[in-house]
């Protein structure tokens, strides 16, 4: 039994948000939101950092970020802007271990971020 808290959410075992959801990805709002817009972009295969994505995962990344796309749209920032944003390990600030891009908007933001 899987313990990652993010395949137990793309199981349906722990509930979410869901704002997307195709065969090899979904999305949901991130619980503590740091933008009107906060929603994680999810694998369903269990991948635990950025590092350890493989040459058979590169169509898999590009559905996150067209699920990310689609999210932004939906949520009317393809204009407006936002921002993609995938932590790698501690310094990053990588707290769950099931990769995840952040999909953030509806704020203006600040470069670099902290
Ligand atoms: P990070 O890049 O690994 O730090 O991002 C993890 C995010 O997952 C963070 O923004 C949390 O608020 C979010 N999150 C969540 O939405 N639901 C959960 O059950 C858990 C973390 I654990």
């Amino acid at each position: 039994m899987t313990t990652c808290i993010f395949c137990k959410i793309a199981a349906g075992d722990i509930p979410a948000e869901i704002v997307y959801e195709d065969d090899q990805v979904l999305a949901f709002r991130d619980l503590n939101p740091q933008a009107p817009l906060h929603a994680l972009v999810i694998p369903r295969k269990h991948i635990a950092t950025l590092n350890d994505l493989t040459a058979e995962d590169e169509a898999l990344v590009g559905r996150m970020y067209l699920a990310a796309r689609q999210v932004a749209g939906e949520a009317g920032l393809a204009t407006r802007g936002y921002r993609t944003v995938m932590n790698c390990n501690s310094e990053a600030g990588q707290s769950v271990y099931h990769i995840h891009l952040h999909v953030l908007g509806g704020r203006s933001m600040q470069w670099p971020p902290g």
